[in-house]
């Protein structure tokens, strides 16, 4: 059955406010990084939600909207998880279990398999796709465009909390299958993507990285003109 339809009347600004709200999103989001050090300090729980709330508006198909937020503040949790990341991660890095190409690009990075930052952070959420959905009577739902749509999500997400005055980092210990486990999540959810989050520390630090340039990542269609 068709969804009834409604009025939408998006606000509609002038050329200039649509320029000076560009640049200043813009400014903002190029201030955005991604931090493996983090302050202890707590952070109140409504932001969070809040966050979680703005990545839910993300587009998905056929509207499923496929994602699970699971929200972690306990710290016996937060110590299972960095012990499950880091024996994964110590697998990878000192198992061999990363080819020489992924060590190479790893490499001015610094990663390594420590992870101590998923004890340090006030909150880890981690975001899961559900593959499926699940109706009241227990029956699938065809869920559509999975990955794209908590893609969209996680970036938004991403841009929520940066948006709050937030760090965090999209970490993907490899496998993640621990996550389902540890947090007790059903058969038609895998775990897409884990987001620590709190404040940088004091003394954090980041790789001097640069973003590509305009040029480097649009390009214009043949016949697109000036
Ligand atoms: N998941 C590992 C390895 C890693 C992979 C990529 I691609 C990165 O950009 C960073 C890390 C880890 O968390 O160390």
């Amino acid at each position: 059955m068709a969804y009834s339809s409604v009025p939408y009347r998006a606000e509609r600004v002038s050329e200039g406010e649509m320029l000076d709200r560009a640049v200043a999103f813009r400014d903002s989001m190029q201030t955005r990084r991604s931090v493996r050090q983090f302050s202890p300090d707590p952070v109140p729980r409504q932001v969070i939600e809040l966050a979680v709330e703005t990545a839910s508006t993300a587009p998905s198909g056929a509207h499923r909207q496929p994602w699970t937020f699971v929200l972690i503040g306990d710290q016996e949790t937060k110590r299972a998880i960095r012990e499950a990341a880091e024996t994964e991660e110590r697998e990878n890095y000192e198992g061999g279990r990363i080819p020489p190409h992924w060590r190479e690009a790893l490499e001015p990075l610094g990663t390594d398999w420590r992870k101590p930052y998923l004890e340090t952070v006030p909150w880890i959420v981690v975001l899961f796709e559900q593959r499926y959905g699940i109706d009241t009577g227990g029956s699938k739902i065809h869920h559509f465009y999975v990955k794209e749509s908590v893609g969209i999500a996680a970036g938004l997400f991403v841009a929520a909390l940066h948006n709050a005055g937030l760090a965090t980092l999209t970490h993907t210990p490899s496998p993640m299958a621990f996550l389902s486990r540890l947090l007790d999540r059903p058969e038609n959810e895998r775990p897409f993507c884990l987001f620590p989050i709190g404040y940088p520390a004091p003394d954090c630090e980041v790789p001097a990285i640069e973003r590509k340039h305009l040029n480097e990542v649009l390009v214009e269609a043949p016949g697109t003109g000036v």
